[in-house]
C-alpha cells in the first residue's frame, strides 16, 4: 500500500566505494538496537563493505553532536596520515579515544583509510515527566545539522523523537507490520555520500 510518510521511491546507490561512520546513543537500547541493526542492513545491502562501516557509541543524544563532529575530523586526520581505522577499532571505546585509534589486524587489508562519506546519528528520546525531552532534542537536532553544514559531511538524522514507548517501537520496526527506520537513514546515507562526491 501507498503510504503519505517515507522518503518516496529512489534510486538505490552503489555504495560499494563508499566509507560511513554510525554514531548511536546507549539510551533505550532495546529501541537503539533494531535501528542499528536496521541501519547496517541497508548499508551492506546498498554495496558498502562491512569493513567501511564504523560504530561508535555514546551514552545519550545530548553526546550525539560532539561525536559526529570529533569522529568525522579524525578520519579527515587519519586519512592524511594514511593510516587505518577499522570496523571494529572504536567499538565500546570512548569518544576522547578517538585520535589515539588502534590498527586493527583483522580489517585494516580491507578497510578504507578516506574520511568519512557520510555518519549517521541515531538516538531515541522519549518525552518523559520533566522538560529533559524537550532541551535535549531541541539541542541535539540542532548540534547535529550545525556539524553537518560546519563539516559538510552528509550527517544523517536518525534521532526518533517520541512521546510514548509503543511510538518508539513502531519506528523501529519490532511492533507487528511496522517498518525500521534506520533503513532510511541507512539509504540516505549512501544516497548522500554518492552526490556528495557528485557535488564535489
Ligand atoms: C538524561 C536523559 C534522559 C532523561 N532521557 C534520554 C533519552 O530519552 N534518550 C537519550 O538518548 N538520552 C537521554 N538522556 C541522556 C542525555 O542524552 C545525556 O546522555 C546525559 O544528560 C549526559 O550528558
Amino acid at each position: 500500500m501507498t503510504t503519505l510518510k517515507g522518503p518516496g521511491e529512489a534510486q538505490q546507490h552503489d555504495g560499494s566505494g563508499l566509507r560511513i561512520a554510525i554514531v548511536h546513543a546507549r539510551w533505550n537500547t532495546t529501541i537503539i538496537d533494531p535501528l542499528l541493526a536496521g541501519t547496517k542492513a541497508k548499508l551492506l545491502a546498498c554495496g558498502v563493505k562491512e569493513a567501511n562501516i564504523v560504530v561508535q557509541t555514546v551514552p545519550g543524544s545530548w553526546e550525539l553532536p560532539i561525536a559526529c563532529q570529533k569522529l568525522f575530523a579524525a578520519s579527515q586526520i587519519q586519512s592524511t596520515t594514511s593510516s587505518s581505522l577499522g570496523a571494529g577499532d572504536l567499538l565500546g571505546s570512548s569518544t576522547t579515544d578517538l585520535t589515539s585509534l588502534s590498527m586493527n589486524p583483522t580489517s585494516s587489508s580491507t578497510a578504507s583509510t578516506q574520511p568519512f562519506d557520510a555518519v549517521i546519528a541515531i538516538g531515541v528520546l522519549i518525552k518523559g515527566e520533566t522538560m529533559h525531552f524537550e532541551y535535549i532534542a531541541d539541542a541535539t537536532s540542532q548540534g547535529l545539522m550545525r556539524v553537518q553544514l560546519d563539516t559538510g559531511v552528509p550527517l544523517i538524522f536518525g534521532l526518533l523523537t517520541v512521546l510514548t514507548e509503543d511510538q518508539a517501537k513502531a519506528r523501529a520496526g519490532i511492533l507487528s507490520g511496522s517498518h525500521n527506520h534506520g533503513e532510511d537513514w541507512g539509504m540516505a546515507a549512501v544516497e548522500l555520500g554518492v552526490k556528495r562526491r557528485e557535488w564535489a
